[in-house]
């Protein structure tokens, strides 16, 4: 979690230039320290340039316009609002960086199915500001897990887990299910066979031990995570995914013709419960190569990614 603290420095070093250094250096800067950037649709080219030199603690002002339909412009893994990116019209954005590295900057607007391969770099070199940690790997690296074999849940519910139902019982819970720790490396399924033989939960049902899980990762998330995660599912995933997460989003058929797989349906138990926050925060980051699903980890910031882990779980518990 040093990460994402790093990165929301980032994003109020960005958010702070928008807002309070634009009016003032905007004149001072010499045309050619101006970058401009044109956006078109991924067929017709994407980002132009692709790749934007900067240096870090030196603003870097952009001009965007679109050369087709309506795009969107943000940097990834910060949460600076993005900007509307419209044909025939400049949308002029100012960016700081106090830490080298590669940054994605990306299309926010559903443009067309390739949507989401407009992406482009910038490349930050200069000194690392003495705050800067070393990247932390994420979790699924950490734990070593093959993130491309099947996970189908060895257990299933057969009403759906509801965390208050849980919460009865939670005096009986031993505590150790409740660390993140836990909570982070076992799917669901692996829950509930752990509770299930647990003495100290012997006397009860399924349905109740079904709610105990539910509860484990009630207790691991917040309401403003979820609602986060809510936000963040509609803006990024539901075109693909589905509202429902049905895996029947308005692209769904459209990513099959193209990719030959549709959209992980996470309304079906077996699969959604086989897998544990640390697998699924590894297929949002990295992605299925080939498959359609985009790679998120130069988007979203550490948090973000694991609101987005919690609200997937929603399609299946109460
Ligand atoms: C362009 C379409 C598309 C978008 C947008 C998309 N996905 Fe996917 N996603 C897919 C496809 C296709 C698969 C199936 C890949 C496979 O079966 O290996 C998938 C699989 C997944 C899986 C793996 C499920 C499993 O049980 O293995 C997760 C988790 C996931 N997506 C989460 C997300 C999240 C979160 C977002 C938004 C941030 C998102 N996806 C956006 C197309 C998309
Ligand atoms: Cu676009």
């Amino acid at each position: 979690m040093k990460n994402s603290e790093q990165l929301s420095r980032l994003l109020i070093t960005v958010g702070l230039l928008i807002v309070i250094a634009l009016p003032f250096v905007a004149r001072s800067v010499d045309t050619q320290d101006i970058v401009e950037v044109h956006a078109r649709m991924a067929e017709s080219g994407g980002w132009m340039p692709g790749t934007i030199q900067a240096q870090t603690g030196i603003p870097l002002y952009l001009r965007l316009t679109s050369d087709d339909v309506m795009h969107g412009f943000a940097i990834g893994q910060s949460d600076n609002p993005a900007v509307d990116v419209l044909p025939g019209k400049i949308t002029e954005v100012t960016v700081a960086f106090d830490k080298p590295g590669t940054y994605t900057y990306y299309c926010t607007r559903w443009c067309g199915p390739n949507h989401w391969r407009m992406r482009g770099t910038i490349e930050v070199t200069g000194n690392e500001m003495p705050s800067s940690q070393a990247i932390n790997p994420p979790l699924y690296i950490k734990l070593n897990l093959d993130i491309d074999t099947p996970h189908l849940a060895s257990a299933t519910p057969a009403v759906i887990p509801d965390a208050q139902r849980g919460a009865i019982f939670s005096a009986l819970l031993p505590d150790s299910y409740l660390l993140p720790d836990y909570y982070l490396s076992h799917s669901p399924a692996q829950v509930y066979l752990d509770v299930q033989v647990d003495p100290a939960l012997a006397t009860l049902s399924n349905s109740d031990l079904w709610g105990l899980v539910a509860y484990i990762w009630q207790s691991n998330t917040t309401p403003e995570g979820l609602t986060e995660g809510q936000r963040l599912f509609a803006q990024n995933c539901a075109a693909c995914h589905g509202e429902t997460g049905n895996g029947d989003g308005v692209f769904s058929a459209d990513i099959n013709a193209l990719a030959g797989k549709y959209p992980a349906n996470f309304s079906d138990p077996a699969s959604l419960l086989g897998a544990g926050p640390a697998l699924l925060q590894g297929k949002i980051l990295r992605g299925g190569m080939g498959t359609g699903m985009p790679s998120w980890g130069p988007i979203f910031t550490n948090q973000q990614t694991w609101d987005l882990v919690s609200y997937l779980y929603t399609f299946q518990f109460k």
